[in-house]
């Protein structure tokens, strides 16, 4: 059964690690944000790719679920002692991947090649594609001004109240090649408990991605609000300063054109009929991963969800 998964950072990733240790590498294909991804001391970043390749290969960093585990910060010192910006933490080993994706993009490669020749090295069996491979970034929208994503993430800890979201390059970007193949093919699709405007938003609006969506069979989604609070992040916050109202329904809302099933927490059972009022089929279960054995329950409850659909 082909399975695409839908994925942004740590939560998405934790899914989709669920769903490569249930399926055959040959089926499942996930593709990753990458209006995250911008420039630090001349190397390029690609956050969410490197959380999603890092977590498949059992290196994610398990306290902050992004980053290398174990990781040292020499490096990061030392820009310090020059007196240069180190609010992004990269560590001495995530550095490496930032070095060796930057100079074989350097080198004509795009980043759909780059991230396959990663994922491959650290024995990802699973198709890793980048949503695009042209370069698209979110603007954060402030009450004090314009943010690149990470300004707003990490520097300022997402405490800027957000006004509106932009995405510069959006309107020339493509899907990367594969993209829309893949969701084609698949019996399966999975939005991954991913940010809905940051991560999963812009993977929506490339052009054709939304249409293949509707055209899916079967599309299923994740919560990633549980009891009106993001489980990690800036996703209910975001919610409330756009005006919708902070609710596990809003997310399975803004997906229904082309979702046939939701799933939403334990906790946010009373907001069943309101699924169901979407014509969305819900299903309710403890949807946070707290370990390995999580991720998987969870994948697996995805995947027979889907094959009652
Ligand atoms: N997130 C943080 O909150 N602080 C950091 O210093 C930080 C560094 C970092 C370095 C490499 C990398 O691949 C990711 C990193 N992240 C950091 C996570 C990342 O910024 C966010 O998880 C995503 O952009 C949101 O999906």
């Amino acid at each position: 059964m082909k399975v695409v998964a839908l994925a942004g950072g740590v939560g998405g990733a934790k899914l989709a690690d669920g769903l490569a240790r249930l399926l055959p590498p040959a089926d499942l294909t996930i593709v990753v944000n990458t209006a995250d991804d911008f420039t630090w001391h001349g190397l390029h970043i690609s956050p969410d790719l490197d959380t999603v390749m890092y977590t498949l290969a059992g290196l994610a960093n398990p306290e902050t679920g992004w980053g290398v585990v174990g990781d040292a910060f020499l490096a990061l010192d030392m820009l310090g002692r020059y007196g240069q910006e180190t609010w992004f933490h990269v560590g001495d080993r995530d550095l490496a991947t930032h070095v060796l994706r930057s100079h074989l993009l350097r080198q004509g490669m795009t980043l759909t090649a780059v991230t396959a020749t990663l994922a491959r090295a650290l024995g990802i069996g699973a198709t890793l594609l980048p949503m695009s491979n042209e370069r698209v970034e979110t603007v954060v929208e402030t009450d004090t001004g314009d943010l690149s994503f990470q300004e707003y993430f990490v520097r300022y800890a997402w405490q800027p109240v957000v006004r509106r979201l932009r995405w510069d390059g959006l309107d020339v970007a493509r899907p990367a090649p594969g993209v829309l193949p893949a969701l084609q093919a698949a019996a399966v699709v999975v939005i991954c408990p991913s940010n809905p405007f940051v991560s999963i938003g812009p993977m929506l609006a490339l052009p054709g991605v939304r249409a293949s969506l509707r055209a899916a069979r079967r599309v299923l989604a994740v919560s990633p609000i549980v009891g009106g609070r993001a489980l990690k992040g800036p996703a209910a916050k975001m919610m409330a300063e756009l005006g919708q109202p902070v609710s596990a329904v809003s997310v399975a809302q803004g997906y229904a054109d082309f979702l046939n099933a939701f799933i939403l927490d334990r906790v946010d059972s009373a907001e069943v009929p309101q699924v169901e009022a979407l014509g969305v089929r819900p299903f309710v279960t403890d949807t946070i991963m707290q370990d390995q054995a999580g991720r998987i329950r969870l994948a697996q409850q995805v995947l027979k969800l889907a094959e009652s659909l």
